[in-house]
């Protein structure tokens, strides 16, 4: 199984992310997209595992989110990787201002270390609006955009398992561990 854990949207600030960048999206409708329902925050890629390795990271993911309460997020500005004028990846940043999302992801990580191994990408606080598989000056001349202002709540982990093959990945949700819980 293909696996991950993030931490999901609210519907409503999906569906608001995904409706600002409608004028993005009118200029580059050919390039991948991430539907409204897919968006999410991504904490630690896991990869290919086995269906009998699913306990054990459950039982990382209750062990940190029993150290943590709920806090809040916000969305902070468009930006592109590796920059906007040949962008391959387009991300919508998020507000973090105690650093807490990236704690969090730390902790996962030392939890799972163990077991999985460590993480060797910086982590940084975001959600992957669109790929491309050209670089594109996706950003130049960037529209106005109107990311939605309101802070949102992490108030748990989620495991989820990638389908791929389809116009866009499928992601099951497996497991969830409340903060605080
Ligand atoms: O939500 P984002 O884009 O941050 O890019 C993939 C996505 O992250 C990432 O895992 C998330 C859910 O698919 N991902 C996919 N393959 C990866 C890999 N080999 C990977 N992250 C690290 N290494």
């Amino acid at each position: 199984m293909r696996l991950f854990i993030a931490v999901e949207l609210p519907p409503e600030v999906r569906e608001a992310v995904h409706a600002a960048l409608d004028p993005l999206r009118d200029r580059f409708p050919r390039i991948r997209w991430v539907p409204a329902e897919n968006l999410h925050v991504t904490l630690r890629f896991l990869g290919e595992l086995g269906a009998d390795r699913q306990a054990e990271i459950e039982g990382s993911m209750l062990a940190v989110a029993r150290r943590w309460e709920p806090f809040e997020l916000s969305c902070s500005g468009v930006g592109a990787f590796p920059s906007g004028r040949s962008a391959k990846t387009v991300w919508v940043g998020l507000g973090d201002p105690g650093g807490l999302l990236k704690r969090l992801a730390a902790d996962l990580d030392d939890e799972l270390a163990a077991g999985f191994g460590r993480e060797e990408r910086a982590f940084k606080p975001h959600l992957t609006v669109a790929r491309s598989t050209q670089r594109l000056p996706l950003l130049d001349g960037l529209p106005p955009l109107s990311l939605p202002s309101e802070a949102f709540t992490v108030d748990r982990l989620t495991l989820f398992r990638s389908h791929l093959g389809g116009p866009a990945p499928e992601y099951e949700s497996l497991a969830t561990a409340r903060l605080g819980a």
